[in-house]
């Protein structure tokens, strides 16, 4: 099978350095070779971890509230290209983050490159800690990497291209193909947004009460058989003790094994275009295992969506 690889070098959706630095430390850990070796993928465009310096303005101030709009908007827009040109042929897509604003843009690439090859319209699960489902007018932070999902549903809209007007019709994805499992640290406007759209969403009361088998069915029965769908994981959806070193880590998360069986399960519905990682920031650990353990715990999580516990 073909695997298209996107590291993505990229911290501009959120305040803290170093999560640029993920996809490196993920592919010095091994992942790389471990997906060729032990998975058996013919991989693509897995030599590079992108940067996206030339896609950076010097002048990037604040706008409807959003920090560096202008660089999120370019990064972003540049990433549904190289997503797509893998899609488009077919390829199942691995994006290493990278704060997860830049799911704007794989999220747009696949979605794109699923109308044109199948005329279907793509499912997304989105496992996180959070909703990532701010407007730039309900975000406190004016973190975009608090509000992908609310462009990527058109919830939130511009029409000037420099901010996210390049998002069209074909690179969204409607709010009842959204699920999302893992949820414990939403705002109030958030909240709002989840309840009067009827957006499908497990949180970790819905796992505790029901486990993470049950809760995976009724995720996948929501969704529909046959349905493509782009698993777009946070890290931090695991417990900090599994990954402490993220951003915003929030105790009373996912096991390890629990985030490895979502990847299972979506992996065997056969109806997987894509996966994406995010935010892994070794710098911020406090110690060298901190950092390793999350990193070790990232490289699980992408094994186990591309099929690693088939036997
Ligand atoms: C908060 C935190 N809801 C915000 N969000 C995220 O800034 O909008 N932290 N995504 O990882
Ligand atoms: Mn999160
Ligand atoms: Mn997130
Ligand atoms: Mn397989």
């Amino acid at each position: 099978e073909d695997l298209g690889i996107v590291a993505v070098g990229f911290s501009g959706g959120q305040g803290k350095a170093g999560v640029d630095g993920g996809p490196a430390a993920l592919i010095e850990s091994g992942l790389l070779d471990q997906i060729r070796d032990e998975l058996g993928y013919n991989m693509y465009g897995h030599d590079a971890v992108h940067t996206y310096k030339d896609f950076v303005p010097a002048h990037d101030p604040p706008f409807r509230n959003m920090k560096n709009p202008r660089a999120v908007s370019a990064v972003t827009r540049r990433i549904a290209e190289q997503v797509h040109s893998h899609a488009k042929e077919g390829r199942l897509v691995l994006t290493l983050g990278g704060d997860h604003s830049i799911a704007i843009g794989t999220i747009a690439g696949t979605a794109k490159a699923v109308r044109e090859r199948l005329g279907r319209e793509m499912a997304v699960i989105w496992v996180d800690a959070h909703a990532d489902i701010n407007t730039p007018e309900t975000s406190g932070s004016g973190n975009i990497h608090g509000m992908p999902v609310s462009f990527l549903t058109g919830l939130a809209r511009e029409d000037n291209e420099d901010y996210f007007g390049w998002l069209e019709d074909e690179h969204r994805i409607s709010v009842r193909k959204l699920v999302y499992i893992g949820l414990r640290d939403v705002d109030a406007g958030e909240k709002r947004i989840l309840r009067e759209n009827g957006i499908k969403a497990f949180s970790m009361y819905d796992i505790d009460k029901h486990g993470i088998g049950r809760v995976m069915e009724m995720a996948l029965a929501h969704i529909g058989s046959d349905t493509p769908i782009h698993l777009s994981f946070d890290v931090d959806a695991l417990d900090p003790m599994w990954a402490p070193s993220t951003g915003t880590p929030v105790r009373g998360g996912l096991t390890l094994r629990e985030g490895d069986y979502i990847c299972e399960c979506v992996h065997e519905t056969g109806s997987l275009v894509a996966v994406d990682l995010v935010e892994v920031n070794p710098s911020l650990a406090t110690n060298e295992l901190q950092a390793q353990e999350t990193v070790r715990a990232g490289c699980s999580i992408v094994r186990c969506a591309l099929g690693e516990s088939l036997l």
